[in-house]
């Protein structure tokens, strides 16, 4: 039995696939997190189901085993289990063929994506699988793993692996595959297509030149709350199913994908059929979900740990919060936005709303917070600069960013150690520590440019002094309470 499974469930007969004839596989997944499988591959499936096609999925994984050690053995089935309100639905998904783990053998992940039948290849990598600078979306050519597959064959990073497999097809003659990036960041399209070029002109500038004439590169926005899966559900769900899935996903039932619909030679599931919504601009859509989604769970995110708030459903129970972020919709980030095509932004936050507060859902403010660095320019850095450039005030995300400053300075408000998880984490801790006073670490926070640009920066830094001061006087409670009192 794998390392970490719950005992109790181990006696139980294994999930195992139940398809006899499984599609052909056209689809390679990066990143094969919870959140893809919660999401993207259920439609996936579901677009297979109503419309056939050879749109099969092998999923890799980047780092670690353990999501492959714990498919395989059941034939990479899995539960998705539903997490509503008022009870709880287990759909069992088979869209998924296989998982390779890329360290392990790098070399035939990179013969699957150069094979002509996989026609797309896409990524939930996280924000900083794309080894770009979150503030500009450049390549960081200084980052580790760029810098070892610019010169080596059998790459580590995800730009790495798009770009050595995207030259062998290349070299024998095949098109392109589509490159469709599903993580939360703006214009992810074209942030995933300035890297793959940027890396490729590095390489072999020919390469870059086709891959810019031949590839496509489909933004997306997509959303689903996935929290991550605990031993304990893993034990309730075989309870309740009388089969032990170690790789179960929970999600909330609501969901959405908006997809630019840029394929290479039009190839692709057919998405429109299961609801996938196929546009021709994504951005519309991606601002107001990362803004009005992601940048609120952030900002619910940090001030609810300092609070003291397990999850975000928790967080939400408390009067002074649920105030906090209507006010954070309707008057700081609701003005910035243009609503997309068929968009109520109003009726937009009202449903975000019941979403958080969803009992079901125990969404951990600490996971949420989570590489911070990576997830604040394009949640609430670029909201709180457009209000600055109308002369509007924004002390809701001032505050958001000043609890950031609090939370990766590595202790709560009780003299606890957090822990903080962030690619920066280290420097962030120690330009907080260096600093003495309240003053001197919002200056030495400010100052990391791969986060905060320099105009930001200088117009924010008293206001945000401000806000820290307040928030080191009276905590993060208290000052969400004065916010909207
Ligand atoms: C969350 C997102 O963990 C996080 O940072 O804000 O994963 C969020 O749940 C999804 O983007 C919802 O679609």
């Amino acid at each position: 039995m794998e390392a970490g499974l719950p005992a109790e469930a181990t006696t139980l007969p294994r999930l195992a696939r139940s398809d006899a004839t499984a599609p052909g596989v056209g689809i390679v997944h990066l990143g094969l997190g919870a959140f893809f499988r919660a999401h993207g591959a259920i439609y996936i499936a579901e677009a297979m189901k109503a419309s056939g096609g050879d749109w099969g999925i092998v999923g890799v994984s980047l780092k670690s085993p353990t999501t492959r050690d714990r498919l395989a053995p059941q034939g990479c089935a899995y539960t998705a289990l539903e997490l509503g309100p008022d009870g709880e639905n287990p759909q069992i998904i088979e869209a998924v063929q296989d998982v390779l783990v890329a360290p392990e053998n790098p070399e035939a992940v990179l013969a699957l994506m150069a094979d002509p039948k996989v026609r797309i290849v896409s990524l939930t990598v996280t924000e900083k699988g794309y080894c770009h600078e979150p503030s500009t979306g450049a390549l960081n050519k200084s980052h580790p793993d760029i810098v070892h597959d610019l010169s080596a064959e059998l790459p580590r990073s995800a730009p790495g692996f798009l770009v050595r497999a995207l030259q062998r097809r290349k070299a024998a003659g095949h098109a392109p595959f589509t490159v469709m990036t599903c993580d939360n960041l703006p214009e992810n399209g074209r942030v995933v297509r300035g890297v793959v070029l940027e890396l490729a002109r590095a390489i072999d500038p020919d390469l870059a030149d086709w891959i810019e004439a031949e590839g496509a590169f489909p933004a997306t926005m997509i959303d689903r709350i996935v929290p991550a899966t605990k031993d304990e559900d893993i034990e309730r769900l075989a309870e309740m199913t009388g089969r032990l899935d170690c790789a179960p996903v929970l999600h909330e039932p609501f969901r959405q994908w908006v997809v630019e619909d840029v394929f290479v030679g039009g190839a692709r599931p057919d998405l429109g059929a299961v609801g996938v919504q196929l546009v021709e601009d994504v951005t519309p859509f991606e601002h107001m979900k990362l803004r009005m989604l992601n940048g609120t769970h952030s900002s619910l995110a940090y001030l609810g740990y300092l609070a003291g708030h397990e999850t975000i459903a928790d967080t939400m129970g408390d009067e002074a919060f649920v105030r906090f972020v209507c006010y954070l919709w309707r008057s700081e980030i609701i003005p910035t936005l243009t609503p997309p095509p068929s968009e109520d932004l109003a009726a937009y936050a009202n449903a975000l709303q019941a979403r958080y507060a969803n009992p079901a859902i125990r969404h951990r403010t600490w996971q949420i917070a989570m590489d911070g660095s990576q997830k604040l320019p394009q949640r609430i850095l670029g909201t709180l600069a457009e209000n600055y450039q109308a002369g509007r005030d924004a002390p809701g995300l001032l505050l958001a960013v000043a609890a950031w400053m609090r939370y990766v300075g590595g202790t709560d408000e009780q003299g606890e150690p957090i822990d903080v998880r962030d690619p920066l984490a280290e420097r962030l801790r120690d330009l907080s520590d260096g600093a003495s006073g309240a003053e001197d670490k919002v200056r030495a926070l400010l100052s990391v440019r791969d986060i905060f640009p320099a105009e930001l920066a200088h117009t924010s830094e008293a206001d945000l002094i401000a806000s820290y001061q307040g928030l080191l006087e009276q905590g993060a409670r208290q000052s969400v309470n004065q916010l909207t009192a």
